[in-house]
């Protein structure tokens, strides 16, 4: 069978799509060609077909109405960074921090492998549209894949389908993006970005960071690109407004590694005492946000996305109950075990397991507990509405202004509970220098510290050192900047035990924050940073004794040392693009921990 190729015979009134549509259509021969519309329907037909297919398994609907489970390819669960590259005209442009691979030979071989490689398949063109629609910052990418689910994810995490034709309309400007699951072999796996074709292929697998096109590929990784050129930052932040007793509301971003709890962080549940002081707290994003300089001065947020793809191992009704309620109904499962009555289990759900459980194989669960029964990466693919706390201005085209900017690893020693930057610069300092232990959100080994940049060391399309000098160069533009913190839920004592409760307890460092950014109390300042004085932190119906707070907060020079020579193995990889004022600023902090009494000393005004 041939699709019929002919411009007139497409959906879109863009030229430039229609050939480039019939372009990749004519390298990879599919048998059918779906423009997807984004309809109730269209999700319907394409939710049977793939359950006729084998690729989703309806679970049980009085339990999960409308919630489907997938199970990937076991060689196929988690981003693979070293498949992932960055193919600029020139090296330098992907920077050291990058895989990297010449444009031209890159095209070539991926042409190679994608001729003929959907015959007998249906190709699906899958319109979409990053960001509120109607707002001048959202932009349009077009993916091509072979792969059902991608098309019916792309439903729930993008505004998918005719309205990303509608604002397209007859222009040739989108985001290209093809993608080929082929037969899953990872040596014909590639994840490839070209910034200056606004151009993303991916082949070889299916899983969702490597698949989802419009996620870390184009919201992350090209649009950092283009944020570069137009003046605006792409980052791996959530997005959240804090309402407080008062009635204010103000709005953070807050950057942390994957897997390190941004989806629990973003829709937090306020601690009861704090809840009944009346604290809430609302979702605008939990992943990603573009971030641009307003009329004011202010730095404003959106996010690009339009629906949540969280990690499911650790999720339960104590670590994120709004969680729970969202991925209860119309959400789609990828590697988690299944219940013997058709419902979802996962490790960490808090729930015992029932007897019968079939893990993430498809096998029946051996119960040792070495063997999870679902991957330690399995995911949840749930609409941003089904989020009971999404906030009113999730959908606002003009974004919210942001206050404050949070980094965060996952580090058991060195990072206190929080450290807030004296200003832009050592706020970008902090977020070049920050670390984290790795998570099972990509492949290789689990719980190492590596340096992660503002956690876009796998993200960020260009080169490592002009990112951060666009961060400096922002400064200019924002006359009323955010305050920027650092945070670190995870540090243990000498036991190995987690000092600081987190969760929902995290919002009482939150409630801190935003006694800083209004003028309310002071931080004591530490060579590293401004920590709390214990007292202004609200720890009203919290256990916690006075000497683990001290601790969780304690700014050791010892590990500090250590801290900023690893650091400064992250600059030195960096080489000549390494901005000279963050430089300067890990030389100055180097030495004064030398200085005799490093540890937390006056108070700071202001
Ligand atoms: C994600 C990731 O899926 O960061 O969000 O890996
Ligand atoms: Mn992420």
């Amino acid at each position: 069978m041939t699709p019929d190729l002919r411009p007139e015979s497409s959906n879109t009134q863009s030229r430039n799509l229609a050939q480039w549509v019939a372009e990749i259509a004519r390298l990879t021969t599919p048998d059918r060609i779906h423009w997807c519309d984004g309809s109730e329907a269209e999700k319907r037909s394409l939710t049977q077909q793939a359950v006729d297919a084998g690729v989703l398994i309806p679970l049980n609907p009085a339990k999960r109405p409308g919630c489907y489970l997938h199970r990937s390819d076991p060689n196929d669960v988690a981003r693979t960074e070293q498949l992932t590259f960055i193919c600029t005209p020139t090296k330098a442009e992907a920077g050291p921090t990058n895989n990297w691979a010449a444009p031209d030979e890159t095209y070539r071989k991926l042409r190679g492998w994608l001729d003929g490689s959907m015959r007998g398949r249906t190709m699906y063109v899958v319109p979409y549209v990053l960001g509120p629609l109607g707002s001048r910052f959202a932009k349009v990418g077009i993916e091509i894949t072979d792969s059902v689910y991608v098309a019916l994810n792309m439903q729930i995490m993008t505004r998918m389908g005719k309205a990303a034709l509608d604002m397209l309309g007859a222009s040739g400007e989108f985001n290209r993006g093809v993608h080929c699951t082929l037969d899953l072999n990872p040596d014909r796996r590639l994840i490839c970005h070209f910034p200056q074709d606004n151009a993303i292929w991916s082949v070889g697998s299916g899983y969702g960071g490597n698949a989802l096109l419009s996620k870390k590929c184009f919201a992350l990784r090209i649009a950092s690109a283009v944020g570069r050129r137009e003046g605006w930052l792409a980052e791996h932040m959530l997005i959240l407004e804090i309402t407080s007793p008062q009635g204010e509301s103000t709005y953070v971003a807050a950057a942390f590694p994957s897997a390190c709890g941004k989806t629990n962080l973003a829709m937090v549940t306020p601690p009861p005492a704090m809840a009944a002081k009346g604290w809430r707290v609302s979702t605008l994003g939990d992943d990603i946000a573009w971030l641009r300089v307003g009329a004011d001065g202010r730095l404003w947020a959106i996010n690009p996305e339009n629906g949540y793809f969280g990690v499911a191992p650790g999720t339960s009704a104590k670590s994120n109950p709004n969680a729970m309620k969202m991925v209860g109904h119309d959400s789609l499962f990828t590697n988690v075990a299944m219940t013997p009555d058709g419902d979802v289990w996962w490790e960490g759900m808090e729930i015992d397991p029932p007897a019968g459980l079939i893990d993430w194989h498809g096998k029946p669960w051996s119960r040792n507990p070495a063997d999870k029964a679902a991957h330690p990466n399995s995911r949840f693919t749930t609409p941003m509405v089904n989020n009971p706390v999404m906030s009113s201005h999730a959908n606002d085209p003009e974004g919210v202004p942001i206050s404050a900017i949070i980094f965060g690893g996952r580090r058991a020693t060195t990072m206190p509970l929080v450290l807030e930057s004296s200003d832009w610069t050592h706020g970008v300092f902090m977020g070049a220098t920050m670390g984290s232990e790795t998570t099972a959100a990509a492949t290789g080994a689990v719980g190492v510290v590596r340096r992660d940049p503002m956690a876009m060391l796998p993200f960020c399309g260009y080169n490592m050192g002009d990112y951060f000098a666009h961060w400096l160069e922002m400064r200019k533009a924002i006359s009323r900047p955010p305050k920027v913190f650092m945070v670190n839920w995870f540090r243990k004592d000498a036991d190995g035990k987690f000092l600081w409760p987190g969760y929902g307890e995290n919002l009482r460092v939150l409630g801190w924050m935003l006694d800083r950014i209004h003028g309310r109390v002071r931080a004591i300042e530490t060579p590293a940073g401004g920590v709390p004085n214990p007292a202004d932190l609200d720890l009203s119906g919290l256990e916690i004794a006075p000497d683990t707070i001290r601790q969780a907060l304690a700014v050791d020079p010892k590990e500090w040392k250590a801290e900023m020579e690893s650091a400064g193995e992250l600059f030195d990889k960096i080489g000549p693009t390494m901005p000279a004022d963050l430089k300067r600023l890990r030389a100055e902090l180097s030495a004064s921990l030398d200085a005799p009494t490093p540890l937390p000393r006056a108070a700071t005004a202001g």
